[in-house]
This record gives C-alpha cells, sequence and structure tokens, in this order.
C-alpha cells in the first residue's frame, strides 16, 4: 500500500459525496416533477403534504462495551434491561451483529463514516492524536445537510472528529472514561463548542440523559431531530450511580468454562493469544479489575444505570406522542470479555470482544418482534441512518443499509467480513491481528509476530472457541481457503495513510 493509494480514497470520498449529492438533487428533482403533476390534478395544499412526506427523528443510543449478551433480550439470567429490551420487541434484534475493529475510538471512527479503520486511519486509540481525516463526512453531517437538527451527546471518543464537524447542540467528551462523580463534558450550540467544564455529584449518564431531555424539549418547528446518546458507563473504572450501590449483593456470579484456561497454558492457542495483560486481577494499571465478581457486577449495574436512562427518553417520546415518528437504534462501539480465558476488555477476534448489540424500533418500516440472523456490521450503521432519514447512502460507505432486512431475511446479505486490530503494545500488549468470520467460520491471524500464529474455529460445532483447528491436516483446503478470502478482503478496503503514524500494515 502507498501514498498513492490513499490518494485514490480521498478521490473517492470526494467523488462518493458529490455523487450524494448529485443523486440528491436528481432525487429532488424527480419529487417537484412529481408534485407539478399532482397540483394539476388535485391542487396545492394537499401535494405539499405528498411530496415532502415526515421524516423519522432519530434517536442512537450507543453503548460502551456492552456485550451483545448484556442484555436480557438476549437470555441474560442476571441483567435485567427493560428498556433496552423493548426496542427489540417492538422493532428488530440482529442476533449477530459485530464490530470490524473492538476498540472505543476506532469503532466510534467506523460506526460515524460507515468505515472500516484502515480507511478512516483512526486505527487505535492512539490515533486520537491523529484528526480523523475532515474529508470523510460523519453521516451527521449528511443528516444536517439534509434539514435535520444534530445533537450528540455523551461519551465521543473521537477526537478532531466531531467537536469540529456540524451540528447543533453539543454536550460531550473525548475521554476514554469520565469521572463517575464529578464528571467533565464540555458544551456548544451550532458548531461552536466552549471550555471543558466539571459537574459536581452527578453521574455523567444522568447529566448525559438530562441535557438530552431538554434539548429535545426545544422549538425546532418542523424540522426533524438526529439525537445521539453516547453512554460512558459500564467503561472502567466501572462506578457505579449511588441508587445500585447495593445491587447483586450476596449474588453468586458463574464462572465461564474458560476461566482457567491460563493456568493450562492456554491448550491449542499460540502464544500470540495468552501474550495479552488483559488478565482479572494481575495489572497495577487496571486496579478496578480486582475479581471476575466485582468486575461482572459493577459492569452490569453500570448498564441498569443506561437501561434506565434509555427508559426516560422513551418515556419523553411517549410523553410528546412522537414515540412512532422516531427511528430508536440501540448498539455498543464492542464488547467486552467477561472473564473467558480470565480476560477483560476486548481487543481480541474472539466473540465476547466482537459481538455487539443492535436493535431498531420504527414501527412505520419495521414489524415488531422481527429477529434477524444476518451478520451486520459496525459499517452498517452510518448507511443505516441515512436509509431511515430517506437520503441516498454515499458510494465511499463500506456497508450497508440493514433495514431491508427487518421486512425480509435475506441468507445473502453478507457471506464474510474483515476483522482488523491495531494497538500495539500499548496498553495491555494484545498482539496485532486481523481476520475473517463467515457464519461458521473464523480464521485469526497475528501477521506482526514472530513466528506469526494464526487462530482457526468451527463456530457451528465450537462457538465457545476452544478448538484451534489451524494446522491440522483435514481442515488444509478450508485453512486455505480462508487465507485467500482474507487477502481478498483485506486488498478490497482501501488503506488511509496519510494521517501521521497511520499505518494499517
Ligand atoms: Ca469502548
Amino acid at each position: 500500500m502507498t501514498d498513492k493509494h490513499s490518494g485514490s480514497l480521498g478521490d473517492k470520498v470526494e467523488k462518493g459525496v458529490q455523487g450524494g449529492t448529485s443523486r440528491r438533487d436528481f432525487l429532488q428533482g424527480t419529487l417537484a416533477m412529481a408534485g407539478t403533476a399532482l397540483a394539476s390534478s388535485v391542487g396545492a395544499p394537499a401535494i405539499a403534504a405528498q411530496t415532502k412526506p415526515k421524516r423519522p427523528n432519530l434517536v442512537f443510543f450507543f453503548g460502551e462495551g456492552q456485550r451483545a449478551d448484556a442484555l436480557s433480550i438476549s437470555g441474560n439470567k442476571i441483567l435485567k434491561t427493560p428498556n433496552h429490551d423493548r426496542i427489540g420487541r417492538e422493532g428488530v434484534h440482529f442476533k449477530n451483529a459485530f464490530c470490524t475493529n473492538a476498540l472505543c475510538a476506532p469503532a466510534r471512527a467506523t460506526t460515524l463514516t460507515g468505515m472500516y479503520s484502515r480507511s478512516t486511519g483512526a486505527l487505535s486509540n492512539e490515533h486520537l492524536r491523529v484528526p480523523l481525516p475532515a474529508d470523510i463526512p460523519i453521516f451527521t453531517d449528511l443528516l444536517r445537510e439534509q434539514g435535520y437538527e444534530v445533537a450528540i451527546l455523551g461519551k465521543v471518543h473521537v477526537r478532531n472528529g466531531v467537536e469540529e464537524r456540524k451540528w447543533d447542540y453539543y454536550f460531550g467528551h473525548n475521554n476514554p472514561g469520565n469521572d463517575y462523580a464529578n464528571p467533565f463534558f464540555k458544551e456548544g450550540r451550532k458548531g461552536e463548542v466552549g471550555p471543558e467544564k466539571r459537574y459536581s455529584n452527578v453521574y455523567p449518564d444522568d447529566l448525559t440523559v438530562d441535557r438530552a431531555l431538554a434539548w429535545l424539549d426545544e422549538d425546532r418547528g418542523d424540522k426533524p431531530f438526529c439525537l445521539l446518546v453516547w453512554f460512558v458507563a459500564p467503561h472502567e473504572p466501572f462506578f457505579r450511580p449511588r441508587r445500585h450501590l447495593d445491587l447483586y449483593n450476596g449474588l453468586p456470579i458463574p464462572k465461564p468454562a474458560t476461566f482457567d484456561d491460563d493456568l493450562k497454558g492456554y491448550p491449542g492457542k499460540p502464544p500470540s493469544f495468552g501474550a495479552g495483560t488483559n488478565k482479572i486481577g494481575t495489572t497495577s494499571t487496571h486496579v478496578a479489575v480486582g475479581s471476575l465478581e466485582g468486575l461482572t457486577k459493577d459492569y452490569y449495574a453500570g448498564l441498569v444505570a443506561v437501561d434506565e436512562n434509555i427508559g426516560r427518553v422513551f418515556s419523553y417520546l411517549e410523553k410528546k406522542n412522537i414515540l412512532d415518528d422516531t427511528a430508536i437504534v440501540q448498539g455498543s462501539d464492542h464488547g467486552y470479555f467477561l472473564g473467558e480465558w480470565r480476560l477483560f476488555d476486548k481487543r481480541l477476534m474472539h466473540e465476547p470482544s466482537i459481538r455487539v448489540p443492535l436493535q431498531i424500533r420504527y414501527p412505520k418500516r419495521i414489524p415488531a418482534g422481527t429477529v434477524r440472523e444476518e451478520m451486520v456490521l459496525d459499517i452498517d450503521l452510518a448507511p443505516t441512518f441515512l436509509d431511515l432519514a430517506g437520503i441516498p447512502i454515499p458510494a465511499h460507505m463500506q456497508g450497508k443499509s440493514v433495514i431491508p432486512l427487518a421486512k425480509k431475511a435475506d441468507p445473502n446479505f453478507r457471506q464474510e467480513w474483515l476483522y482488523e486490530y491495531y494497538e500495539y503494545p500499548n496498553p495491555e500488549n494484545v498482539a496485532v491481528h486481523r481476520g475473517i468470520r463467515t457464519d461458521r467460520y473464523k480464521l485469526i491471524h497475528y501477521y506482526k509476530d514472530e513466528p506469526e500464529a494464526f487462530e482457526l474455529y468451527d463456530l457451528q460445532s465450537d462457538p465457545q472457541e476452544t478448538q484451534n483447528l489451524y494446522g491440522r491436516p483435514e481442515h488444509a483446503a478450508l485453512q486455505q481457503h480462508l487465507q485467500e478470502r482474507l487477502a481478498v478482503l483485506q486488498a478490497g478496503v482501501p488503506e488511509r495513510r496519510e494521517a501521521e503514524g497511520a499505518k494499517a500494515s
């Protein structure tokens, strides 16, 4: 990959956006013509309503490291999330949703742009020092261009990529976590952000939703809104709101089947897998992660607070009688290890880390109680929001809208996809890797290690990823096929190299 390649991506982005604009012009022209034709037959007043169909409001609840199974709708036996579940129960629940780089900042950049990390240049949290390229639009920019009022609140964690963009209201911060008792935020209006301020004795997500509800209550005439509520809980140090300090006292926490695999030297797995320092109860840089029980209970208690805050937004939308005019999307930046292989945190391509929730409620386009099995990705979120708003999806976005799946299942939606992870060695010594996942198989390649290493799993017979099949003669053909497909997928995602220090391979 060369700078020439990144140049071609820049060109593609520019062309894609221009293409989107001309498509919009074309659509608007088409609608105007339709309006003229109808006006001559039935009269103008009725036409105005018909030619400008009401676009949905958009609410995006984004979780912080919320595992796909950290929902009661996903069968969690301990955590109760009635408000999260309502989105899927009254809408669609995607049971196989994934992130493409399980780390805060890159996953957020991907979510906003619809592009892989290797194409945004936001490869890792370290690359927060590097701007998200200004020529890559984030989906809220495109919504605002088309008349949406946009508010972005909570944990943003995309430096030089959101504060500096277009929005009507901002109340956010760019750090991985926040102070859970005296949180700090920057506030802004119409693209002008103010200085960071500290707030006393308030839980950050409670304050975020206070501000979100106040903003919703402002008069914006007929304009639709797009509200991003991005929670910080349950990010490390996992502190709970005061009201949940007693939650789960005395409750036993079951140990994952692989929790003690570290004592056996991680049977079948290469040294690259076990090299990370993200093991429960081992490191002074993660003092909040002292035990499986403490970690799990604090993590779940944070999500209970998130659920309550989602409920507050539901109540507001119902009170204002706009709930069904509002598309509600609930997702998360990445998953989380809760003791599998004694791990905490994310990063690795194993299932607890890459699986995320995805639920969407919008009764006008999504039948209640829809459940889908297709593999959907974080690169699909930006296109999905544009689709919900009726805005053409620019050519540079690498995902696709998942809304068509809400009406009709499509086994051909996605057969395989690329995963990538770059942040090494700090802070957790997790080896750089990439991989391919199909609905049945997963191949992980630690391509920078000496020697390079691999893991291969049959997720159908081994969903817990305990039997590494790599190197077994009976799987040689499968192994070769996945290696070839991985190379093809990687080559198909243009690499952004111009950002200082951004080097994907
Ligand atoms: Ca995160």
